[in-house]
């Protein structure tokens, strides 16, 4: 008799989740998180839910804060030179909203209810080490600071991200990796003002930029930088002045400056590892991708792939291994379709190095098209929003 029936490595938004929907349903597990609980809650990352994750996230009771606290917004908004503001209202075309609710929230609501339900998680769990994941007797082994401990179990779920320890357990002969690195990278702030009413997304010639938020008092904003730069080349009138610059004024008289409270350069990269599954593994999240954040794609993913994943896990200890057997195809098309959204998005908003007048023209001759048909506006918002789960 294994020690547990899922070991989950990892308690971002994907281990946490996944032990969350597989405890409702039944399924012992476990979650080994590297870091501590705090490091995990001190990461400031996503902001945007697709209606999908709002359900799954209600469905699962984890839903009550998000609906006090989080802003529902019925368009995604665009500005580039010439246009003012081009409003695609997914609501109207789709009847979909998205919400703006920080995946930090996110995770703490994830924590406080593993506290609730007594959830296995062991944190600062050291040199997690994944064994015979290529039968049905897997295991982990980590050190907690009690010695190395094992845990045998069913299978293994890898929710470990980007820089885990999973999906490299895979032979690198039985896996095929699609990677895309972009040049440049986003610099974002947090600060205490009030935000914008809209999401609004800006094509510039001197770079991208995004106005977003978390809650009535705090603005989240973004803006295009060259992964050459640091935190430290952007002190707050820099990053001000240019987002300012690279937003119609009609927004930028609208602007709330302040002093940021938080500010980081992450990197854009596009990568894919198939298979999601290999023997008794099973990948979820970023552990399997990374898209870039320009499409607020990436936490999506892992709530899309962890709903799949904790469905083909219950019906397995129910008899019945369909979904267990085509977790990997099915993930892998809602990841593909997210990937490529998120590219294509990421190109058309983006200035790239050595970019030309014309690039710039087509890239704005691109949304024009956008703004005058409402056919592509419809096609745009369905892929925003996310398609419906299989
Ligand atoms: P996570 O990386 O969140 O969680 C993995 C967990 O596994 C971590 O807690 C880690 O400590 C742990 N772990 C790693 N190795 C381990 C090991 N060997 N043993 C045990 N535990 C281990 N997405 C958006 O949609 N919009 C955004 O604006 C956005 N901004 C981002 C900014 C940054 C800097 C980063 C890195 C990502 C951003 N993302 C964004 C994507 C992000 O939100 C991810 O998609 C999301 O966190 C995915 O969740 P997980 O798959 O759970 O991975
Ligand atoms: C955010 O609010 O952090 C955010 C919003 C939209 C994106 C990416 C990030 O595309």
């Amino acid at each position: 008799m294994p020690d547990t029936s899922v070991a989950i490595v990892g308690s971002g938004p994907a281990g946490m989740l996944l032990s969350h929907l597989l405890d409702a349903g039944g399924v012992d597990n476990v979650v080994l998180e590297r870091q501590s609980r705090q490091y995990v809650l001190d990461r400031i990352r996503a902001g945007v839910l697709e209606w999908g994750t709002v359900e799954t996230l209600r469905d699962a009771g984890l839903g009550t804060r998000m609906d006090a606290e989080g802003h529902v917004h019925d368009s995604i908004n665009i500005a580039w030179r010439g246009q003012d503001v081009l409003s695609i209202d997914t609501n109207r075309l789709l009847g979909k909203q998205m919400m703006a609710y920080g995946q930090t929230k996110i995770q703490e609501d994830l924590y406080d209810a593993g506290d609730v339900r007594g959830a296995r998680m062991v944190f600062e769990a050291d040199g997690v080490r994944l064994h015979d994941i290529d039968t049905d007797r897997p295991s982990v082994t980590f050190d907690a600071g009690a010695g190395t401990e094992r845990i045998t179990c069913d299978f293994i779920a890898g929710c470990d991200g980007f820089h885990g320890v999973s999906r490299e357990s895979i032979p690198t002969s039985a896996r095929t990796e699609y990677d895309k690195e972009y040049p440049f990278g986003w610099l974002g702030i947090l600060s205490e003002t009030p935000p914008l009413p809209i999401l609004l997304y800006a094509n510039h010639e001197r770079g991208f930029a995004l106005c977003s938020m978390r809650t009535p008092m705090l603005s989240r904003y973004y803006v295009q930088a060259p992964m050459t730069d640091t935190v430290d080349d952007w002190p707050d009138d820099r990053f001000w002045s240019e987002l300012l610059a690279r937003l119609p004024r009609s927004q930028s008289d609208r602007i709330v400056t302040g002093p940021s409270i938080e500010k980081s350069l992450a990197p854009l990269r596009s990568y894919v590892s198939e298979p999601m599954r290999w023997g008794s593994l099973f990948l979820a999240g970023d552990a399997a991708h990374i898209v870039p954040p320009t499409g607020a794609k990436g936490l999506n993913l892992a709530v899309s792939d962890v709903h799949y994943l904790s469905r083909a896990f219950i019906a397995h200890y129910s008899g019945d291994d369909r979904y267990l057997d085509r977790y990997s195809e099915m993930a892998l098309r809602r990841v593909w379709g997210a990937a490529r959204f998120s590219w294509w998005l990421t190109t058309l908003l983006h200035r790239f190095p050595h970019q030309t007048p014309f690039d710039q023209r087509a890239q704005e001759q691109e949304l024009s098209h956008l703004a005058a048909s409402e056919h592509a506006q419809r096609a745009f918002a369905e892929q925003y929003v996310g398609l419906p789960y299989e």
